[in-house]
């Protein structure tokens, strides 16, 4: 596993004097989005996942919100690290790679988080192969955002801080 980013929690007070919590979401980065960057420009742009890592940082701080982000290839390593956010994390922010379109495991473990989702894809994967168009995550999230590169994650971070922020 790799790029592992740690944000400390923060307590601030609301305007009502209590104490709450900062949320802090979980970035997950499925197999080869590693390789972003270097190859493919056509379907995923010419950001690496570093630059997008940092650009996400950046706005999660303006949100006032602690992201945890993580990428690995490994199916198992995924599902694992995901179980683990549970108790820990108020929300998954996913591109699931190519996992999106074969992993039950993963979306087993994002169901049983309990958690709000949303996935992204660099790509529109409905412009593309038709092995692409289904996504064993989408029946399972909040939203997804497809096709709008590398801006989708922060549109992506945005919606679920604001599902987040919504009164119960
Ligand atoms: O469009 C997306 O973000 C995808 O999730 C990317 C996956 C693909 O399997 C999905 O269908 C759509 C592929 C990730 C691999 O990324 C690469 C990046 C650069 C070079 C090669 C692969």
């Amino acid at each position: 596993m790799t790029d592992v980013t740690d944000v400390t929690r923060v307590e601030k007070r609301s305007d009502v004097g209590q104490t709450t919590r900062e949320f802090r979401i979980l970035v997950v980065h499925g197999p080869n989005l590693n390789l972003l960057g270097k190859r493919e420009p056509e379907h995923y742009g010419s950001e690496t996942l570093a630059e997008i890592d940092a650009n996400l940082a950046a706005r999660a701080k303006d949100l006032g919100v602690a992201l945890d982000t993580i990428q690995s290839n490994h199916e198992g390593e995924l599902v694992d690290r995901i179980q683990e956010a549970m108790g820990q994390s108020d929300g998954i922010l996913i591109n699931p790679g190519g996992l999106t379109h074969s992993s039950v495991a993963l979306r087993d473990v994002l169901v049983a988080t309990g958690l709000p989702v949303v996935e992204i894809h660099l790509s529109n994967i409905y412009a593309r192969e038709s092995f692409r168009h289904h996504s064993y995550v989408s029946p399972i999230a909040l939203g997804v955002i497809s096709g709008l590169g590398a801006e989708g994650y922060r549109f992506g971070l945005e919606a679920l801080v604001s599902q987040l922020n919504r009164p119960a």
